[in-house]
């Protein structure tokens, strides 16, 4: 934390046109950690402890010191307040690191702060800069939460099916870890590959293999999870739809059919009914 005194002895009008100037290439005086999502009015912060404004002054002078935030464009006035005669500062708004700061990896805040003695005569400037920490208040979230995917039935074994992933708001051990299946599957298993960026990409594969005329869908549940502490986690359910493939042939009832046929039977006479059924669906199904 690098601590700078910066005084003047010109009117508070004069002073902020300075400031405006003076804070372009001023670097931070104070620094301060808090947690995102505190409660109303936490506290931060004592700008009149930790600036070390009252080894400058007079213990009488330093006691009529007034504190106020300046109103810069770049500064977060919305989200804080300062007592005037105190100079805590305290957060009046609920601040989302996720809102401020986004996939960024460090979020910091900045205000401007002044503070004059009574008489006028001592005028101060802080620049303070308020680190928000990611706390793990997100969960991975599959959008949408179930869907439908398909795999024909003759897939080799091995074959990968993509899924959609899941995100997280969070940041670094707070976001998505990893994916693993709800309950094992003798059929799919989970396998998770990782892009160039770091993100994570599951895919089913198929383990074993299929026949849709004995089982026409499966339903496995993906969870994936963060690293927070304690960890949050997102489900995906997914119905896995076998596509039919024509691998059956037409089966008759009867493997041989006796037939007298009178010799006297005219031509294009009906002699008996054939059944043949064929267990794949569709097209591969109809029997001619
Ligand atoms: C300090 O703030 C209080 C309210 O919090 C207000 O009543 C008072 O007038 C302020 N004093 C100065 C000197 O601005
Ligand atoms: C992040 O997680 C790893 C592994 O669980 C742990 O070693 C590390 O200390 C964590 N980092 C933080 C900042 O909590
Ligand atoms: C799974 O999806 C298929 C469509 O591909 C649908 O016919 C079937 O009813 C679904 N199963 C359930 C239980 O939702
Ligand atoms: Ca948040
Ligand atoms: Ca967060
Ligand atoms: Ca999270
Ligand atoms: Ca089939």
């Amino acid at each position: 934390m690098s601590k700078k005194l910066h005084q003047s002895y010109c009117c508070r009008i004069l002073a902020t046109v300075y400031l405006m100037f003076y804070a372009v290439q001023s670097s931070t005086d104070l620094t301060y950690e808090i947690e995102e999502e505190l409660p109303l009015f936490s506290e931060v912060g004592s700008v009149a402890r930790d600036s070390g404004v009252s080894r400058v002054l007079s213990s009488s002078e330093f006691n009529t010191l007034r504190y106020w935030l300046l109103l810069y464009p770049e500064s977060h006035t919305n989200l804080f307040s300062i007592s005037n005669t105190t100079g805590t500062l305290r957060t009046t708004s609920r601040i989302d690191r996720e809102t401020e700061c986004h996939y960024e990896t460090s979020c910091t805040l900045n205000l401007h702060v002044a503070a004059q003695t009574e008489s006028g005569r001592q005028f101060f400037t802080f620049m303070v800069a308020i680190i928000v920490l990611d706390i793990n208040d997100n969960s991975p979230i599959f959008q949408p939460s179930s869907t439908v995917v398909t795999i024909d039935e003759d897939a080799a074994v091995y074959s990968s099916i993509p899924i959609p992933p899941a995100s997280d708001i969070d940041i670094l051990n707070n976001t998505l870890q990893r994916y693993h299946l709800k309950t094992s599957s003798d059929v799919f298993e989970l396998k998770v590959t990782r892009n160039l960026d770091g993100s994570l990409i599951p895919q089913l594969y198929v383990k074993s293999e299929m026949d849709r005329e004995r089982q026409p869908f499966y339903f496995v549940t993906v969870v994936a999870l963060d690293g927070g502490n304690p960890r949050r986690s997102g489900e995906l359910k997914i119905n896995v739809t076998v596509n039919d493939v024509n691998d059956n042939a037409p089966l008759f009832t009867q493997q041989t059919y006796d037939v007298e046929v009178n010799e006297v039977t005219p031509a294009n006479s009906k002699v008996m009914a054939l059944l043949a059924t064929d267990p794949d669906t569709g097209q591969n199904g109809r029997v001619r």
